[in-house]
């Protein structure tokens, strides 16, 4: 079913500001150096920088269309009407984009991930970047990538990121600065040098038990581990953006799986404890220890689910995957870096 079937709205043309009609395309990105933590929730406000990889695999890609007649937003994520938590949170968004573009109009949404949802896989990152430049296209907000990163942020947190291709760093933005909204956006890593990969291992596919946002909320208000996490955080991420600019894939490596393990050690510590490894988790991280025994540079992160993601050098993906497709028996992915957001031409 499309979105229009579901409203009846008829398609608009052009409209005053704005081109009414727009279909963007975001990939997902994978954190080396964890978002873990809001210290602002409705701005969606870090309490550390991040630091990611856009990959160039498992796309989202949205058609936001405005309907002058309809009385409510139409969403539909790939082919299925979006309700409740989903439906409220884009309709959420939109209204924030129609209060900065002063329009009134609902829309009518139609998302196709080709990633699992919600298994931290990152949907919400390509979803709201896709959603935010095709929302900012359609009712005439600008779509600059800065001015875009911000807006992405605030319908999730790691959409900031998608924004971008390549490595990417979202900076939290200082604390005390005169309009926090306006300090905090992600740009590109540009002067890293590293020709990596990251090979994902789809354990799980299905919805995850915790939503990354209340496990965030729960680690933040009850972990004693939290304070040190932030602060080997921030050092961490000094320390990779050296390592990145002189392509050094093994400290790039030590200290993403360091910070990864570091936070589900956090949440673990969490009341009630936030736990998304699971048994075939460890057999992956496991396998990944194994391959750097043997020499080879592998190293492990994990999200808010079970799937693992290994980092090793690109010329290393195909061995690196064939090795966890072995030990896990679960689908394996080779991915890239990629792109950032971009509009479709065929829009209009
Ligand atoms: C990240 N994750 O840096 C971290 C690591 C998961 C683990 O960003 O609440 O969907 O919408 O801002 O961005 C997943 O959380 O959270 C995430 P919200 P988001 O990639």
């Amino acid at each position: 079913m499309t979105a229009s079937e579901l409203t009846g709205a008829e398609p608009t043309g052009s409209t005053l500001t704005g081109t009414g009609h727009a279909v963007a395309v975001a990939h997902p990105n994978i954190a080396l150096i964890k978002y873990w933590g809001k210290r602002d929730e409705r701005l969606v406000l870090p309490f550390t920088d991040s630091l990611s990889l856009t990959l160039d695999v498992f796309p989202t890609t949205t058609s936001v269309r405005l309907a002058p007649a309809a009385e409510a937003d139409a969403v539909v994520m790939d082919g299925v009407p979006a309700r409740d938590e989903r439906l409220r949170r884009v309709t959420a968004f939109l209204d924030l984009v129609r209060d900065r573009a002063g329009r009134r109009e609902r829309a009518v949404v139609d998302t196709r991930n080709t990633v699992p949802v919600g298994a931290g896989l990152a949907s919400s990152a390509s979803g709201f970047a896709a959603l935010a430049l095709a929302a900012a296209d359609a009712y005439g907000l600008p779509t600059e990538p800065r001015a875009l990163s911000r807006l992405a942020r605030r319908g999730s947190g790691s959409a900031a990121r998608s924004v971008f291709g390549g490595f990417v760093v979202w900076h939290a933005g200082p604390v005390d600065a005169p309009d926090p909204d306006v300090a905090s956006y992600a740009e590109p890593v540009g002067d890293a040098r590293l020709d990596a990969a990251l090979v994902a291992v789809v354990l799980e596919a299905g919805p995850k038990s915790v939503s990354s946002r209340e496990a965030m909320r729960r680690t933040v208000a009850t972990s004693p581990r939290y304070p040190e996490w932030v602060a080997a955080s921030r050092a961490e991420l000094v320390r990779m953006r050296q390592a990145l600019r002189v392509g050094d894939l093994d400290t790039v490596g030590g200290i993403a799986e360091r910070n990864a393990l570091g936070m589900h050690a956090t949440m673990e510590a969490a009341s009630p404890p936030v736990r998304y490894l699971t048994d075939a988790s460890a057999t992956a991280l496991d396998t990944v220890r194994a391959l750097r025994a043997e020499g080879v540079g592998a190293w492990a992160t994990m999200d808010a689910g079970p799937n693992v993601k290994v980092l090793c050098a690109a010329a290393d993906a195909e061995r690196v995957a064939a090795r966890m497709r072995a030990a896990t028996h679960a689908r394996v992915v080779v991915a890239r870096g990629g792109p950032g957001a971009t509009l479709r031409a065929e829009a209009g």
